[in-house]
């Protein structure tokens, strides 16, 4: 256990600072700021670990990490050319008439962000390509060359008001990369101009600025190009509040730099309240699955001083600051993971169809992990061509927007008796947690059924300090422990199977300084008929199932799953219509190929979330031909085995080389296949290649390229549909490109459909 026992470690110019601070101090605060709280704490070389720790426990939140933190569920909205497209990565050289719009409703966008509970909308003003959604002065590759509105529509201005009237904030996410500018002949990215002193903006004429600040910075084109935009979307679609700078690059060039340090001057004047995403302000949590770790510490280690740094490198891995990552630091930074994934599979809208959208159990799920997890919930919900999000996608919104509010609009602990400064609504109260006040206890004036329990730290003012915990409840005249965690921080969200009691006890079991609390509340989470998952065998036998959830609130031995799903029945189709009670009822795996299944669980009288699949053909007469040589224990079977966790991987050095022949057993008529990439390791990604046709596996047809985008950061399954129907008895997938330059294919599962 870190306890606080002697403080040897503090240097004498730590004690006077002490001394002046602690004179400072109220009564309650003095026992437990050992140190200044500050944004950033360097480290000294002769700091020890529990000096380390002690000035981890006193890295608090800026006030604009505090806000972003306490929006706790954000929207993100990837719109432009990729929704014509249906690319996740355009090239910068689509022609601006692609972005065909004829209809936006940003009202409708908000509507639904506001269901949800969505505090605030940060959306691709400027993806990878370079096409602006807004009318800057400084480029004509953006909507004022689209047929959108003839040239005078602005998408921005459009949601900028659509937030207001909504109440909810907004952040642009302004690419860095930028392929119009990489590609154009007179493009200015990496373009070797001379750094010189140059003001911003740039006047234009016919086009002036309302607010008259400016700037002088030492930049080159592209810097300035971006600081002249930077101050646009600033300065005339605000507030802005937050400023998402995606790390992602698809190509480079020219060595261009980018000097970030300026942008944050000129961010910081005229967006004040805008929190820097991918820079000091908010980091990357590390990956887009909505994947969130048990520990998440935000008091992050770094070996340069963040506050002066140019260049953020990506903090992925599963232990970010654990004390043997902060004794490699240099300085400590407060610093809040946004948790960022998407409702959709991809980024950006394809279709209604194949791209599929996650269910509500899932986004409720990723919300009580990420928010309960202290980090912050930036669920992407991608507008389709219409200009409006798809119904899929406002429903599950709409869903869990009401489960949040069923949950945790409620607090349990409202008439509870327990420390007032914990159950009081008031944000500048706390209860700091001296050794005889390790365990908390809290009664309700009667019995409650609870399986959510909520504690806040109170990182505004003392940081994050607590590193195990554990929560106990009166049962049978006897304290039961239910479930135990790691960090708190800004709010853990403790899940646990259902009690009924009138008692809790909260026991804090180690820390990182004397733990300040600032809140908890209990809740009633309702139990719903679970989320389906399908599966087909090679043979070709489908079953349905529940899927299994990854809670790890299972402490006595029991199988929560199966406790919940009792008395559940499940029904599915096969003809494409919505399941309902009449459906027929799923007993035992059947036999079926070629289509959509869709199934539902209702459970107590009420219905689950729908699940599909669309079967491709049954594999069970295939074979593979030739594979061109595979990796030892990746072979060419693995890729029609109808296991995606099984995959072929070429061997390597075989560029523009890779490939497979499969034989389908019989001459059949295709319209489409599915590419399922593997998950496990991400170098085989195959982002472009060819189908060739055979009817005799000697001669061969080119049937059509293919092309899919995004896949190492989001290897999720690719549909191609050809643009004519062919009949063929023998199959070559040849790769062209492979993500990341790499050198060797690799396919999970391969479906081919009528
Ligand atoms: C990534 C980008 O490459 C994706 O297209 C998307 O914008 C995602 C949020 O960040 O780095």
């Amino acid at each position: 256990m870190t306890k606080l026992t002697t403080k040897s470690f503090i240097t004498v110019l730590q004690i006077t600072i002490l001394v002046l601070f602690f004179s400072s101090c109220t009564n309650n605060s003095k026992q437990a700021i050992l140190l200044p709280a500050a944004n950033t704490i360097p480290i000294d070389d002769d700091d020890s670990r529990d000096s380390v720790l002690l000035k981890a426990a006193h890295v608090i939140p800026s006030e604009n990490q505090m806000n972003a933190l306490k929006d706790e569920f954000i929207a993100f909205v990837h719109f432009g050319p990729n929704t014509f497209t249906k690319l996740e990565w355009g090239n910068g050289m689509e022609d601006p008439a692609v972005f065909n719009l004829k209809n936006l409703d940003t009202d409708q966008w908000c509507r639904a962000m506001k269901d949800a509970g969505m505090k605030k909308v940060i959306i691709t003003a400027k993806h990878h390509d370079g096409f602006v959604l807004w009318q800057s002065r400084y480029t004509k590759h953006g909507v004022m060359s689209s047929p959108f509105e003839d040239g005078k529509g602005d998408i921005l201005k459009e949601l900028s008001l659509s937030c207001k009237k909504f109440g909810i904030k907004l952040g642009v996410y302004l690419s860095p990369a930028d392929l119009f500018q990489i590609e154009s002949k007179e493009g200015l990215y990496g373009n070797l101009s001379k750094y010189t002193k140059r003001t911003i903006p740039r006047e234009v004429e016919g086009r002036p600025l309302e607010n008259k600040t400016t700037f002088e910075f030492e930049v080159d084109d592209y810097n300035e190009y971006f600081l002249n935009q930077l101050f646009e979307l600033l300065t005339e679609y605000g507030p802005i509040d937050e400023v998402w700078f995606d790390g992602a690059h698809p190509k480079r060039k020219g060595g261009q730099q980018y000097k970030y340090r300026d942008w944050k001057k000129l961010i910081t004047a005229l967006a004040p309240n805008a929190v820097v995403f991918g820079k000091e302000g908010t980091r990357w949590c590390g990956n887009e699955a909505g994947a969130t770790r048990d520990t998440e510490w935000n008091a992050i280690p770094y070996t340069e001083d963040p506050r002066t740094m140019n260049l953020f490198a990506d903090i992925t891995g599963e232990d970010v600051a654990s004390i043997d990552k902060l004794m490699k630091g240099k300085y400590l930074h407060y610093q809040p993971a946004e948790t960022n994934t998407s409702i959709r599979e991809g980024w950006f809208y394809r279709n209604d169809d194949e791209q599929q959208v996650r269910n509500t159990d899932d986004v409720f799920d990723i919300y009580e992990r990420s928010v309960g997890g202290n980090s912050i919930f930036l669920l992407n919900i991608p507008p389709n061509r219409e200009g409006i999000f798809s119904e899929k996608d406002v429903k599950v919104l709409q869903e869990t927007g009401k489960r949040i509010k069923e949950t945790y609009g409620i607090d349990l602990l409202e008439k509870a008796e327990g420390p007032v400064e914990l159950l009081d609504a008031n944000e500048d109260t706390f209860m700091v947690l001296d050794n005889d006040k390790l365990i908390l206890e809290f009664k309700l004036p009667k019995e409650a059924k609870i399986n959510r329990f909520v504690i806040q730290e109170d990182v505004k003012r003392h940081g994050e300090r607590v590193s195990k915990h554990a929560l106990d409840v009166w049962i049978n005249g006897d304290w039961q422990e239910v479930v135990s965690s790691t960090n708190i921080g800004y709010k853990r969200i403790l899940r646990f199977p259902e009690v009924t009691t009138n008692k809790f006890r909260l026991r804090i079991l180690d820390y990182r300084a004397i733990p300040v609390l600032q809140n908890v509340s209990a809740h009633y989470y309702k139990s719903r008929p679970p989320v389906l998952e399908m599966h087909r065998t090679k043979l070709g036998l489908v079953d349905i199932a529940p899927k299994m959830a990854d809670f790890k609130w299972n402490p006595h031995g029991e199988n929560a799953s199966g406790n919940l799903t009792k008395g559940m029945k499940i029904v599915y189709t096969t003809n494409g219509e919505l399941p309902s009670e009449s459906s027929t009822e799923y007993k035992e795996p059947f036999a079926f190929a070629n289509g959509m299944v869709k199934a539902l669980a209702i459970m107590n009288g009420e219905v689950g979330s729908m699940s599909e699949h669309n079967f491709g053909l049954l594999k069970n007469k295939w074979k593979i031909i030739d594979d061109n040589g595979s990796v030892k224990e990746h072979n060419g079977d693995m890729l029609i085995d109808e296991n995606k966790d099984t995959f072929w991987q070429s061997e390597k050095n075989r560029i523009n080389k890779q490939y497979v022949t499969l034989d389908l057993g019989e001459q059949t008529s295709i319209s489409a296949f599915k590419y399922t990439p593997p998950t496990s390791v991400a170098t085989g990604m195959i982002q472009k290649g060819i189908i060739y046709g055979s009817l005799d596996g000697q001669n061969w047809k080119a049937i059509e390229n293919f092309e899919f985008g995004n896949l190492i950061n989001d290897p999720t399954p690719r549909m191609h549909k050809f643009k004519n129907s062919f009949s063929t008895r023998y199959i070559k997938l040849m790769a062209l490109e492979i993500a990341g330059a790499n050198d060797s294919a690799a396919i999970a599962e391969l479906d081919f459909y009528k």
